[in-house]
């Protein structure tokens, strides 16, 4: 992005939902150019009043579990009845790897050509945090051109499914059937994150192994604190190659987004969400500027700790002081 971005056509082109106005938009928060900082804040400000209306749905899974194909799927299938669906990701090692999403696009094929469908990959950027914040502004501004459904997808690296839970309404873990034991390969604390546990590939000689896998994730989610407050999370089996299931899986989500309406969780989870992405990006920013400030100070207080010559606590005081 050479030239300034000219504000008043863009926020139009945004309210007008144009893909184009959309994408230039979020290069414009993305961009971490300090002279890109305040058009960035000016436009977020002008399209908060339209933003909030789309169903945020976190979506996360192993590699080859089949979330490309799950989203093609079931983007396709709310496309066709009228939905706008735009699709983000969180991959912070997507800088490394070249943008999982964009490799994807050949799996989301149809998707990618669908008039009411926006694919964004994920921005680059090695710090999870900076890479979550410009997918939050991204997601905020496919809501602001009109989207109804938010996919944001990750592919589980570090905490990014935490990440990805706290900008999100409801969160689905995507698995396949193991051999035997279904736990495996599963990161610990995951399912704890989820609302749903779909099990795709539920065809074939697989059927009835991603059945059983079904019955096995029902048992542990009986077990398990539910993450969202009045939900019981629940098993499902799909194919997402044969779009069989992928129904199921969107009553459910719609079921939920029903209830905790009702009950106000809904409402409330958001308002949260809101205070915790500013304490955090708070948290970031005063870290950064301290250590742009006292980078030194601070390099020589964790030697003198790392050498055990001072405990924390004194290190600590000698920074800060009072
Ligand atoms: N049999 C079967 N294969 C699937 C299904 N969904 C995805 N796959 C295949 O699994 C592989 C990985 O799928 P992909 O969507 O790229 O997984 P991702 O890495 O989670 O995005 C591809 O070869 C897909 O064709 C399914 O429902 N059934
Ligand atoms: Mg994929």
């Amino acid at each position: 992005m050479r030239k300034p971005p000219d504000l008043p056509k863009l926020i139009a082109g945004i309210r007008a939902s144009d893909r184009a106005s959309l994408a230039q938009a979020i290069t414009l928060v993305e961009s971490r150019a300090p002279k890109h900082r305040a058009p960035a804040r000016e436009l977020m400000q002008a399209i908060l009043p339209n933003t909030g209306g789309a169903l945020r749905v976190g979506l996360t899974g192993t590699p080859g579990a089949g979330k490309s194909t799950f989203i093609e799927a079931l983007g396709m299938m709310l496309c066709g009845r009228g939905k706008k669906v735009a699709v983000l990701a969180v991959d912070p090692s997507s800088s490394r790897t070249g943008g999982s999403i964009l490799g994807d696009k050949t799996r989301m094929e149809d998707l990618a050509r669908h008039e009411n469908a926006f694919i964004r990959p994920s921005p680059s950027g090695n710090s999870l945090g900076g890479v979550a914040a410009r997918t939050r502004e991204a997601l905020l501004l496919c809501e602001a051109a009109g989207y109804d459904v938010i996919l944001v997808e990750t592919v589980g690296v570090g905490q990014s499914e935490t990440a990805v839970r706290t900008m999100t309404d409801f969160f689905l873990l995507l698995q396949i059937a193991g051999a035997g034991d279904e736990l495996q390969g599963i990161k610990k604390g995951v399912i704890e994150l989820a609302d749903a546990i779909v099990v795709n590939k539920a065809d074939g000689d697989n059927k009835m192994r991603a059945k059983l896998a079904k019955v096995e994730y029902t048992k542990v989610l009986h077990f398990l604190h539910p993450f969202t407050p009045g939900w019981k999370p629940k098993a499902l089996t799909c194919s997402a190659l044969n779009c069989e299931g992928i129904e199921r899986v969107w009553q459910l989500i719609e079921g939920f987004r029903d209830q905790l309406t009702e009950s106000g969780v809904f409402e409330a989870r958001r308002r949260e969400q809101n205070v915790d992405w500013f304490d955090s990006l708070l948290q970031s920013i005063v870290m950064e500027r301290y250590r742009a400030e006292h980078g030194q100070q601070i390099q020589r207080m964790a030697t003198a700790v790392k050498d055990g010559q001072m405990p924390v606590s004194v290190a600590l005081d000698a920074l800060l002081g009072d």
